[in-house]
């Protein structure tokens, strides 16, 4: 037996553990690492219980082929080989805009992914697709149509107040601006030392806890809020004139597109009480200096995603909450090179409306991506374009696609899919290939991803790969397979900015060092094997420079927009209640549902319903019931949940049989994807549907 250092990879929480590895060179338990100065001993049931997932008996070994309704083993270059024949086939054919690949979340379990998958689809002229256009696009229409601050936000670690608006990192450990690892004792620390914090939710949710003020509104009114937030803070001058007089464009627009939205309008229309709104700006605006917002899937996957986000950003904006010159830089950078911060807007460039649409209801394009909501349309609409080969890497699109029963039957429309995954997922069952890659403790990782999303302080931790592959497996890391498929097609693969050497496969350890460009050594990241902040030489906030541009806060799409809500109501009538998105901690999406200890403590997934809501439908707690939206009718065992407001439902997504299986709500849950629509209310600009503050009704 002996012990490792290392870290956990299912979320991006990438906990320091230790792990206990037998003499058969086989993990045997996981627990926290106390020597991790960020994480210092925590560590969730995930992570605890991932020896299970790694040494899983369900786990795929070799690569496989499938042949009619069943996968026989392949040898790996015979694999490699016919996989690129197709791809060059189906390019020369229809045109490269035929390939495309889908990142999934799994694509964050090793740093090399993502800039493996980019340079790969670069090289071929596919399209890029990603889960994050079934999350948080808003984020990136909002970047594109009001601007962004180049030197980041407020740092979280000295602000005096925060608001997390539909953003549970608690749970989640996903944020991108306030701490992920152990985000609890950070949370606790920061209000230890004064801070303030507001949430904006319909439940009272994990972050709820700790908030001075909770928000509890009615799902998809966060405009409503938002709005609200700012017609108070303008109305009272508490906003940063002068910064505002430097920076931004469209202020006595904001301010008349607000206007409506006095504190009892929003109250109302949101389901909270004036007071608390008034008290929520001021809290924010008046008695705070700095300090910033977080939004999460929760406004950005409810109606007028785009809206909300827009507005949230503003309020920040009116604020004037970012780094100013001669300020510190939290984190210049240890493992990514360190470069400029400025005092400066990045004014919006509006990408989207200059790059082409989608052949499918006119999507957007953004940050070089096509919108996931559109692929299952653009395999099965015929035409020049239409989309032949799909390369998943990291990913389940199959289950994390609203309307599974459309996603099955274009996935099976393709003439080619390829599955880069470990496990037999919903996505791998109808793939033509699967390449199973490495899992978390036999690959060699970085801290690269953290850096990259969110990290504030100057921390990094890298882990050797602990244990080989299992003896007999035949695996395909990424690096491996991208390169090796490129390489079949006569071109070259380039990684993060450089071409890789097209003559010798690289290895793992070749990747991890090209991504390593910061201010620290490799080497020296390397022998701090518990991770470390690491003291790296000071960088302040640069002034502007002469491209400086300016937030452009009321646009007039965004005006428009503005009043189309302010006259839309989100209730139709015959659904009484609204389903919100819920994670759970046991599970990450669709992975880790069949671990045993994740089977003992939920083998489904319930659904949550105010104890009231209950009892005037004449239900109790464990009763089954079936929940029905406008688009399906999925079976639920329901679970009393006092921290919902009245008449909001939630239940975690991803779980359930697909569509041709048969349903065992039992053993399986049920999937929420059943009562969303990929067409109907969607987001118009990139096509994201409404995934949250879904109208539902239980029958029973
Ligand atoms: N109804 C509803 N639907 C939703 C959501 C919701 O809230 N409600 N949430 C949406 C969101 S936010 C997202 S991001 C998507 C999630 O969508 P996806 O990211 O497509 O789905 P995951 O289930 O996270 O898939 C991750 C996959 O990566 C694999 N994996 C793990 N480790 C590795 C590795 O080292 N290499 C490779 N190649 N693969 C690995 C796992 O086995 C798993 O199959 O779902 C979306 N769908
Ligand atoms: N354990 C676990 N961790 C995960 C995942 C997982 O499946 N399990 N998934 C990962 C992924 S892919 C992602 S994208 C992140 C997401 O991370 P977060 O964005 O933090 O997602 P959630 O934890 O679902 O928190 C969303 C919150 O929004 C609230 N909400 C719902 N509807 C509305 C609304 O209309 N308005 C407002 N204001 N709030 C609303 C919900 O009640 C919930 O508290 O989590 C990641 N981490
Ligand atoms: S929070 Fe859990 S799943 Fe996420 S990195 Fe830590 S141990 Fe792993
Ligand atoms: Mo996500």
């Amino acid at each position: 037996m002996r012990e490792e250092a290392s870290y956990c990879r299912i979320c991006l929480g990438y906990c320091g553990v230790t792990v206990t590895i037998d003499d058969a060179d086989r993990v045997v338990s996981v627990r926290g690492d106390h020597g991790n100065p960020l994480t210092q001993g925590y560590a969730c049931i995930k992570g605890l219980e991932s020896p299970d997932f790694q040494n899983h008996p369900g786990r795929l070994l070799h690569p496989l082929k499938r042949v009619g309704d069943k996968h026989v083993r392949i040898d790996l270059e015979q694999a490699l080989d016919e996989i690129a024949a197709q791809l060059s086939g189906i390019s020369t054919e229809s045109g490269p805009e035929a390939l495309s690949v889908y990142r999934g979340t799994g694509a964050m379990a090793a740093a090399e992914i993502g800039p493996l998958m980019m340079g790969f689809s670069k090289a071929l002229g596919a399209q890029f697709f990603s889960s994050m256009t079934i999350d948080q696009s808003a984020k990136w229409v909002t970047a594109e149509r009001l601007g962004m601050w180049a030197a980041g936000k407020d740092p979280f670690e000295n602000a005096d107040v925060w608001i997390f608006a539909g953003s549970n990192p608690l749970v989640s450990l996903w944020s991108w601006s306030t701490p992920v690892q152990n985000p609890v004792r950070r949370i606790k620390e920061a209000k230890a030392r004064g801070m303030r914090i507001i949430v904006i939710d319909p439940r009272a949710c994990e972050i709820a806890k700790f908030a001075d003020i909770h928000l509890q509104i009615n799902p998809g009114e966060d405009a409503a809020v938002a709005a609200g937030l700012l017609h108070v803070i303008l109305a009272n001058g508490w906003g940063d004139e002068s910064f505002c007089r430097d920076n931004v464009i469209g202020l006595e627009a904001l301010r008349a597109a607000v206007a409506p939205f006095t504190p009892s309008w929003v109250a109302a229309r949101a389901g909270i009480s004036t007071g608390d709104l008034i008290a929520a700006a001021e809290m924010f605006a008046r008695n705070a200096s700095s300090g910033s917002i977080n939004t999460g899937t929760g406004p950005n996957m409810a109606s007028f995603p785009n809206l909300a986000e827009h507005l949230y950003e503003c309020i920040g904006v009116v604020c004037g909450r970012f780094p100013r010159e001669g300020d510190p830089v939290t984190n210049p950078g240890v493992i990514r090179a360190r470069r400029p911060r400025r005092a400066e807007v990045i004014g919006p460039s509006r990408a989207f409306e200059k790059k082409p649409r989608s052949r499918v209801r006119g999507a957007v394009r953004l940050m070089g991506e096509a919108a996931t909501p559109t692929l299952p349309e653009e395999i099965l609409t015929p035409g020049p374009g239409r989309v032949r080969a799909l390369i998943v890497c990291g990913g389940n699109p199959v289950a994390a696609l609203p309307d599974p029963a459309t996603a099955v039957k274009s996935f099976r429309a393709l003439d080619l899919l390829v599955a880069l995954e470990p496990m037999m997922t919903a996505t791998a069952k109808l793939a033509h290939y699967i390449l199973p890659p490495p899992v978390m403790f036999e690959r060699p990782d970085i801290t690269w991803t953290l850096e990259w999303v969110n990290l504030s302080q100057p921390y990094a931790q890298y882990t050797p790969a602990l244990v080989p592959p299992p003896p007999g497996a035949e695996l395909c890391s990424e690096g491996y397979a991208f390169w090796s498929l490129v390489k079949r097609m006569n071109k070259t693969l380039r990684f993060n900015g450089r071409p890789l050497d097209m003559t010798v496969p690289p290895l793992e350890e070749d990747l991890i060092a090209a991504l390593t460009d910061g201010d620290v050594p490799l080497t020296e990241i390397k022998a701090a094997r518990h991770g470390k902040i690491f003291e790296v030489a000071p960088q302040i906030v640069e002034g502007p420079g002469p491209s400086a541009g300016r937030f452009d806060v009321m646009p007039e799409d965004v005006a428009a927009e503005l009043s189309e809500y302010a006259g839309a109501s989100s209730m139709s009538g015959e659904f009484d209640l609204q389903l919100i998105a819920r994670r759970m901690r046991e599970v990450s999406n669709s992975t880790l549902h069949d671990l045993p200890a994740v089977r003992a403590r939920v083998p489904f997934n319930p659904l949550h319903v105010h104890p009231e809501d209950l009892s005037s439908r004449g239900l109790k707690d464990g009763d089954w019931i079936s929940v029905v939206s406008h688009h399906g009718k999925i079976t639920a065992v329901v679970a009393a949940d006092a921290s919902l407001k009245r008449g909001v439902v939630s239940m975690a997504h991803n779980w359930g049989s697909m569509p041709d299986e048969p349903d065992d709500y039992g053993r399986h849950g049920a999937s929420t994807a059943a009562l969303l629509s990929l067409t109907e209310d969607t987001e118009p600009l990139q096509a994201m549907p409404r995934m949250s503050g879904v109208p539902v009704r239980i029958e029973h």
